[in-house]
């Protein structure tokens, strides 16, 4: 297969070499280009000599998010800025972004293991491929983008916002294959069913990630257009989609495991499950230059399989997602942090630090609404001041997460105060 060449086909103990090579010479890398790394290791009391192979990754120290925000924006890049080609961002916690950056070898990494997935997707030269994911910061669109553009299908950037034009087009060029978010699919197809015109589909595949879904929603996607959907992983961090990816045998996601090295671990212990158990995902960039990251702490909760797949592929499968550790949501593909909103609130004083999220899907597009109480002083009766106000909370809050929220402004001490911690979001979609 060329996307995979003899890479995939390795047997375990050949993996294992390269990786055990790859992270020795990362080591050694990260140590003498970040000044971050230096110092975990230094208080630690480990040299890069310490490390001799993939048995001595659980020695070394792990990378969070919060270590991203606290080395904003480019505190943790390896190589010069005139080496970084290209950057892209996502969500942070609280108001800052993760900002992450690509070397030329990065992308050229990066559009090899999307182009792999495509190829697990069975997407090829003759395929016409709607990219449906945002283009800009996100990495999904430009991601998607050059692995289908590597792969040699017809890409049509699309990106998001304009379902009519993006039916239109899928008809009129005939598309056979479609990156978006599986939400976004389902809601694709209902607007071809209302529209009397999903017979007329030459579509055959979907790589469809970006956000959790259940196994029904993978069987309503495939029943209702008549496709194999593909579940595709990755995050900004690590690198963006292509992280993983299933294959037509839908056993799990292909981990690109000669770049991404992964461990599965009890979040509390931080120490090894067995394979098979769920456990929260963490990885190791094994070749990257601009933002190498060591044991960096995904957050999301999965399993691992390494015995051989029917489709002959010898690398490691994650399973469908099952959670997150923390309480971050995805809304239309965004992320969202509850702290987030609150850090955003905090801005209006006209409100008070109780706030509800609430999220649903209708016609298989997800909502958001934020309850806040006001503040008993600013508390009015007047309709044009209440107005006032919501236009003002809902700029605030759609300046933070880049969405549009619907904002409810109730009446002071009318949101449920809890005896433990606060429950501030209610999400009614049931994803996991
Ligand atoms: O969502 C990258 C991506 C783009 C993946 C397009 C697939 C397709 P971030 O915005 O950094 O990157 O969000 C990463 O999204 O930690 C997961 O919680 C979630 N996520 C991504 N793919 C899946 C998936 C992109 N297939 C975060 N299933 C991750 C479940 C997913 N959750």
């Amino acid at each position: 297969m060329i996307w995979n060449e003899k890479k995939e086909c390795m047997s375990r103990d050949e993996m294992t070499a390269l990786q055990s090579a790859r992270l020795v010479k990362l080591v050694d890398y990260v140590y003498h280009n970040v000044e971050f790394y230096r110092k975990k290791m230094q208080n630690l009391g480990l040299l890069p000599s310490d490390i001799k192979g993939i048995e001595d990754i659980s020695k070394l120290p792990f990378t969070t998010k919060d270590d991203l925000r606290d080395n904003y924006p480019f505190g943790l890049f390896a190589v010069p800025q005139s080496q970084i080609v290209r950057v892209h961002a996502s969500s942070g916690t609280t108001g800052k972004a993760t900002v992450v950056g690509y070397t030329r070898k990065d992308l050229d990494i990066w559009s090899e293991c999307v182009a792999r997935c495509l190829a697990m997707a069975d997407v090829s030269k003759n395929d016409v491929i709607q990219v449906a994911y945002g283009y800009g910061l996100f990495t999904g669109g430009l991601g998607a983008h050059y692995g289908a553009e590597k792969i040699g299908a017809m890409v049509v950037p699309m990106s998001t916002g304009n379902t009519k034009k993006l039916t239109t087009m899928m008809l009129d060029f005939k598309a056979t294959a479609i990156a978006c978010t599986p939400s976004y699919l389902l809601h694709i197809s209902e607007v071809l069913a209302e529209e009397g015109k999903l017979g007329e589909l030459k579509l055959k595949t979907a790589i469809c990630g970006a956000e959790p879904w259940t196994e029904k929603m993978h069987q309503d996607i495939e029943r209702r257009l008549n496709i194999h959907a593909h579940d595709i992983y990755g995050l900004s961090e690590i690198m963006g989609p292509g992280v993983a990816c299933d294959c037509i045998y839908n056993k799990g996601l292909h981990v690109c495991e000669d770049h991404f090295y992964p461990e599965i671990l009890n979040s509390d212990t931080l120490t090894a499950v067995p394979d098979g158990e769920v456990g929260e995902l963490v990885f190791t960039t094994l070749t990257k230059e601009g933002l190498p990251l060591i044991r960096y702490r995904t957050k999301d909760l999965t399993s691992i399989d390494r015995t051989p797949c029917e489709c002959g592929r010898t690398s490691a499968r994650i399973s469908r997602f099952k959670g997150r550790v923390d309480d971050m949501l995805i809304i239309r593909g965004v992320n969202v942090f509850p702290s987030q909103v609150e850090a955003a609130l905090a801005e209006v004083p006209e409100v008070s630090p109780h706030y509800v999220i609430v999220v649903d899907r209708v016609n298989n597009l997800d909502t958001l609404e934020i309850q806040v109480e006001v503040n008993p002083e600013y508390f009015t009766d007047e309709i044009r001041g209440l107005e006032k106000l919501n236009k003002k909370i809902t700029h605030v809050i759609s300046q933070a997460l880049g969405l549009n929220p619907k904002v409810k402004i109730v009446e002071p001490q009318t949101l449920v105060r809890s005896q433990g911690k606060a429950v501030h979001v209610i999400d009614n979609r049931k994803l996991y």
